[in-house]
C-alpha cells in the first residue's frame, strides 16, 4: 500500500486530476462544437441543385461558420415539414405562392432590411410582387418556368404542345413532375383552363387526363436533369433549369414552353419563424445578393438572376438564352401559381388519386 504522504502517491493523484480535467474539457468541446447545435452553424433547407459547393464553402470560409444543406422536392413538402415543427432551419426557399401561404400561417419571420445592405441591388422587376408586396418576408433568389424538355435527336417532330406527353408513341419514355400543383397545372393548361382554377369540374377533367396518362409515364420525378442526361427519358415535364443543365451535358436536349401556356415562378429566400441563427441568416442573404456571387448562382442553377449587376459576370449564352429571359409574348402565356386557400386540398386529393390509380 502507498502511503498517502509519499511523493509517489501525490504524483499519481496529480496525474489522475489532470486526466479527469482533460476528459471534462474534451466532453465540453465535443458538445459545444461537434454535435448538437452551434452558434456557428447555418442550416439551409432548399431545392436540390440550388446551392453549389463553391457558394457553400465560400460563405463558410469568409464567415468562419459551417453551412449544412438539406433539400426538399416541392413547396408542399417544405410546408409539411415546417408545419410538423421542424425548427432547426435558418434559411428556406419557397416559391411565390408558398411565401404568401407561409406569411398567412405565421411560419416565416419579418426580415430586417438594415441587415441586408445589398437589397438595393435587386431589380424592381422582381420586388413587391403579389405574394409579399413590400418584401417584408422574402428576397427573390431566382426565377424560371415549367415546360417540356425533349431529346431532339430522338424526337424529330415539332414539340410545342402538352399533347406530346399524352402521345402513346412515347410510352415509358418520359417523366412528369411529382407536384400537386404543377402536374395538375399542366393538364389544366392542355385543357385550356387556368392552373389556378377553383372550378371543381375543370379540376376533375384534369384529374381524368392525368389518370389516362398514368400508364404512359415512366416516372414522376421533380429532378429530371439526370434522367435526361442518362437517356432514361427522352421527354420530361420539368423546371427550366433542369432542362438547361441537362443540355450542357447532352446538347441535343431542347426546352419548350407549350403553346397552351405554363407556369412561372420566383423562388425566394426566407427565414423560418423558429430559426436558431437569425443574424447569420441575414448575412447569408446579403452574401447571395452580391453581384459576383449571384452570377455564380445563376450560372450554376441556370435560372435567371434578379440582380442586374450580376449580368456583367454572366456568360453571353446565359444572358441571351431565350428561355431564361423569355420574350414578352412567351411571358404573357405564363401564369403564377396562386395560393388557393381551402381549395388547395382538392388539388392534393386529385393528385393523390392520380398516383393511386
Ligand atoms: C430545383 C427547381 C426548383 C424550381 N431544381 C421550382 N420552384
Amino acid at each position: 500500500m502507498l502511503n498517502r504522504t509519499s511523493p509517489l502517491y501525490k504524483c499519481l493523484k496529480t496525474i489522475k486530476f489532470i486526466c479527469s480535467l482533460l476528459f471534462y474539457i474534451t466532453i465540453v468541446t465535443i458538445f459545444s462544437t461537434g454535435c448538437g447545435d452551434s452558434q456557428n452553424q447555418l442550416n439551409v433547407f432548399t431545392w436540390p441543385g440550388y446551392i453549389s459547393e463553391e457558394i457553400r464553402s465560400g460563405f463558410e470560409q469568409e464567415f468562419g461558420v459551417k453551412v449544412i444543406l438539406d433539400t426538399y422536392g416541392s413547396n408542399e413538402d417544405l410546408l409539411a415539414k415546417l408545419k410538423a415543427g421542424a425548427s432547426g432551419y435558418d434559411i428556406i426557399m419557397p416559391s411565390d405562392y408558398m411565401v404568401s401561404k407561409m406569411i398567412q400561417l405565421d411560419l416565416i419571420t419579418k426580415l430586417n432590411h438594415d441587415m441586408i445592405s445589398n437589397f438595393d441591388k435587386i431589380s424592381p422587376d422582381y420586388l413587391d410582387k403579389y405574394f409579399d408586396p413590400d418584401n417584408n418576408y422574402s428576397i427573390p433568389y431566382t426565377f424560371g418556368t415549367a415546360g417540356i424538355a425533349y431529346d431532339s435527336s430522338v424526337i424529330t417532330s415539332v414539340v410545342d404542345s402538352w399533347n406530346v406527353l399524352w402521345d402513346k408513341n412515347y410510352k415509358n419514355q418520359f417523366s412528369m413532375l411529382d407536384d400537386p400543383r404543377e402536374t395538375p397545372g399542366a393538364a389544366l393548361k392542355l385543357l385550356g383552363f387556368s392552373l389556378n382554377t377553383k372550378d371543381i369540374n375543370q379540376l376533375q377533367q384534369a384529374k381524368q387526363k392525368l389518370i389516362e396518362q398514368r400508364e404512359l409515364v415512366k416516372q414522376y420525378k421533380n429532378e429530371a436533369e439526370e434522367l435526361l442526361i442518362s437517356g432514361d427519358v427522352v421527354l420530361a415535364h420539368c423546371w427550366s433549369g433542369d432542362a438547361f443543365r441537362a443540355a450542357e451535358k447532352r446538347p441535343s436536349i431542347k426546352y419548350v414552353i407549350p403553346k397552351e401556356g405554363s407556369s412561372q415562378f420566383i423562388d425566394n429566400v426566407c427565414i423560418p419563424k423558429a430559426a436558431p441563427h437569425v443574424q447569420l441568416a441575414h448575412s447569408f442573404i446579403d452574401y447571395l445578393l452580391r453581384p459576383e456571387i449571384n452570377a455564380k448562382i445563376s450560372t450554376f442553377t441556370m435560372y435567371g438572376t434578379c440582380v442586374p449587376a450580376a449580368k456583367e459576370y454572366l456568360p453571353k449564352k446565359l444572358l441571351e438564352h431565350e428561355y431564361i429571359y423569355p420574350s414578352k409574348n412567351t411571358m404573357d402565356s405564363l401564369e403564377w401559381l396562386k395560393d388557393l386557400e381551402d381549395f388547395t386540398q382538392k388539388y392534393s386529393r386529385a393528385w393523390d388519386e392520380v398516383k393511386a390509380n
